[in-house]
């Protein structure tokens, strides 16, 4: 027998998967577009990857292996669909990767198949998340992720190692696993973003090299570096590029968010910085851009966040912490970006290409000092009070 919970709790499911979404127009910055709904949650979560619907051997009806969250997710275009493949974390904080699917890109995401299943390569690693989606020019759609480990050398129980994995697929549904990434420099990588076209003929990775788990130590931002062979993927250098700085959104960590897009003027990236507080780590995004032809070259660095958590957006389980694995291009240069809410629930902004270039080029450097920031301000009032003056 079915449990009568089973229809009440797939009503309540379909309907919120069947809830519109709509632009909020309570926030406006001209650059990004908020939707006021959550496009990913636990409760989008399939009930029988959650529930045994037997009553036989679940005579309560009773939850037997919850869903804590679903946050950062990986995003990319497949076949007319709209495609995330999600963090989904487990009651036992363990996350593991699921593909939902949306003809909108804004609503209607539902989760597919079965949570993905990844050859077990390494067998040290505790815990998966946070995969970042490149179509690369070579053919294959590749996942890199952050796989971690317990740090066995440190009687410290919560030390851990964190290094960049590394899976390819064609469809999205049967995924083979590589080795991890070996940074010879580096002795932990997360954030870790594969570059969708060859530079000097070899596979490029955004970097973000740390000495240890949490702090990033003489780890002075986003590195750059190439490797030949993907299969054995080994960096042996690597460049900074976007530097984390002394009171700026970086000062903490900041780390490679998503595939960066190709603009008129350059690449464009979108990152994230966090900086320190009483309160404990704050996350927001940022943008910069890089050379068209030699994308380890920065030429534009817009000052201040992008993004930062907003409204509910900061209650969660990390509360504070606006963060972003995924975003997707349309040819007509319309972006949607999937960004996590205080690493519980999932969100999207539109924008387009030319909007974010717009922001990135034209928006003022950080200007350092306070001092500095004041005259920055008073010469835009100024030439405002001016334009006004002639309309
Ligand atoms: C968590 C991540 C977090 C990282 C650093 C990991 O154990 O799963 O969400 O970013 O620690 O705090
Ligand atoms: C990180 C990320 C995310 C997370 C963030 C805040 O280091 O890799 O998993 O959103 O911390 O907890």
């Amino acid at each position: 027998m079915l449990d009568m919970m089973y229809y009440v709790l797939k009503e309540r499911q379909d309907a919120l998967l069947a809830r519109k979404n709509n632009p909020d127009l309570s926030f406006y910055n001209g650059v990004f577009t908020r939707y006021a709904n959550p496009v990913l949650t636990r409760e989008h979560v399939p009930i029988e990857w959650r529930y045994d619907l037997n009553s036989k051997t679940n005579p309560w009806f009773e939850e037997r292996l919850g869903i804590n969250a679903v946050l950062n997710s990986g995003a990319i275009f497949h076949d007319g669909k709209y495609c995330l493949v999600a963090r989904v974390e487990g009651a036992d904080r363990k996350s593991f990767f699921a593909v939902a699917e949306s003809t909108s890109g804004v609503d209607g995401f539902h989760f597919v198949g079965e949570p993905i299943f990844m050859d077990d390569i390494v067998p040290e690693e505790t815990n998966v998340y946070d995969m970042r989606l490149t179509r690369h020019e070579d053919g294959w759609i590749y996942g890199v992720f952050c796989s971690e480990a317990k740090d066995t050398s440190s009687n410290d129980l919560s030390a851990a190692v964190a290094a960049a994995g590394i899976v390819r697929t064609r469809d999205l549904r049967k995924w083979e696993r590589l080795p991890n990434l070996i940074t010879k420099r580096s002795p932990q990588q997360r954030n870790v973003v594969l570059h969708p076209e060859f530079v000097d003929g070899q596979y490029a990775f955004y970097t973000r090299p740390m000495d240890d788990f949490i702090d990033t130590g003489s780890g002075g931002g986003i590195g750059f570096g190439l490797c030949k062979d993907i299969t054995h993927a080994v960096i042996d250098e690597e460049k900074i590029l976007s530097k984390r700085r002394y009171h700026q959104i970086t000062e903490s960590k900041n780390g490679e968010c998503i595939v960066p897009i190709k603009g008129e003027k350059g690449w464009l990236h979108i990152a994230h910085g966090v900086r320190n507080t009483a309160a404990g780590l704050r996350y927001v995004l940022y943008a910069y851009a890089t050379d068209l032809n030699d994308p380890s070259r920065v030429i534009a660095e817009p000052g201040g966040l992008l993004m930062g958590p907003r409204g509910w957006e900061r209650v969660g389980d990390v509360s504070n912490v606006l963060f972003a694995n995924g975003a997707i291009v349309r040819p007509n240069g319309d972006l949607y970006l999937y960004y996590a809410g205080s690493d519980t629930r999932l969100y999207v902004s539109t924008s387009t290409v030319d909007r974010l270039e717009d922001y990135i080029f034209s928006t003022p450097s950080d200007a350092g000092r306070s001092v500095k920031c004041v005259e920055q301000r008073c010469d835009l009032i100024r030439r405002n009070r001016e334009f006004l003056s002639h309309h």
